[in-house]
């Protein structure tokens, strides 16, 4: 009798699989106490079924891009992860969160607690009007791409390109600036 093929996968098993797909999203905050919303934020996120965090970057005092002349100046910083959710999944979670910190959707671009967008997931592509994957903006935003950039040095966003070479190539640079006195909390 010959022994069990030790490679073999029930048909069970591979139903059971899905892709294991990159996520990035970018927070930000220049509402309230900037810092412990971006921690509750990664917190939540750490919290998710099916997320798993991978890197969080600095965080970034940036100037507003953007919205009403007097908009405070953000705190940015982007999470690295990966998931098995799909990405409308993913973005009811973000939205989730930003409710749990209070943020109201109001007047476009005004003023936030806390706004928790999906940059990319993996190589899927959405274009509807209340998610557009990948985030079509991020590959000409310095807040996104040099916290990005700081943990992630060989990421790509899909189809637009190397953010190493997007952040060479992006202005508004100067309004990015990385604070070191401000941590969080990844235990
Ligand atoms: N988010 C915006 C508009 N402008 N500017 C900065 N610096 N950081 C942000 O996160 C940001 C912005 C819309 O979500
Ligand atoms: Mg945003
Ligand atoms: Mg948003």
């Amino acid at each position: 009798m010959s022994s069990p093929n030790p490679y073999a996968i029930d048909a069970d098993t591979l139903s059971g699989m899905k892709p294991l797909r990159k996520v990035v999203y970018s927070l930000g905050s220049n509402l309230g106490d900037r810092l412990n919303n971006l921690q509750g934020a990664v917190d939540a996120i750490r919290d998710t079924p099916d997320v798993i965090v991978v890197d969080v970057s600095s965080v970034y005092e940036t100037e507003p891009v953007g919205g009403p002349a007097d908009s405070p100046s953000f705190l940015n910083l982007v999470v690295v992860a990966e998931s098995t959710l799909e990405p409308r999944t993913l973005l009811e979670r973000a939205q989730a969160i930003e409710d749990a910190f209070g943020r109201e959707r109001e007047e476009k671009w005004a003023p936030r607690t806390l706004d928790v967008d999906l940059i990319m997931v993996g190589n899927s592509t959405a274009e509807t009007d209340d998610m557009r994957l990948p985030h079509p903006l991020a590959g000409e935003r310095a807040f996104v791409l040099l916290p990005w950039l700081e943990v992630d040095a060989r990421g790509e966003i899909p189809g637009v390109g190397r953010i190493s070479e997007l952040a060479a190539a992006v202005s508004g640079t100067d309004g990015v600036v990385r604070r070191t006195d401000l941590e969080i909390e990844v235990d």
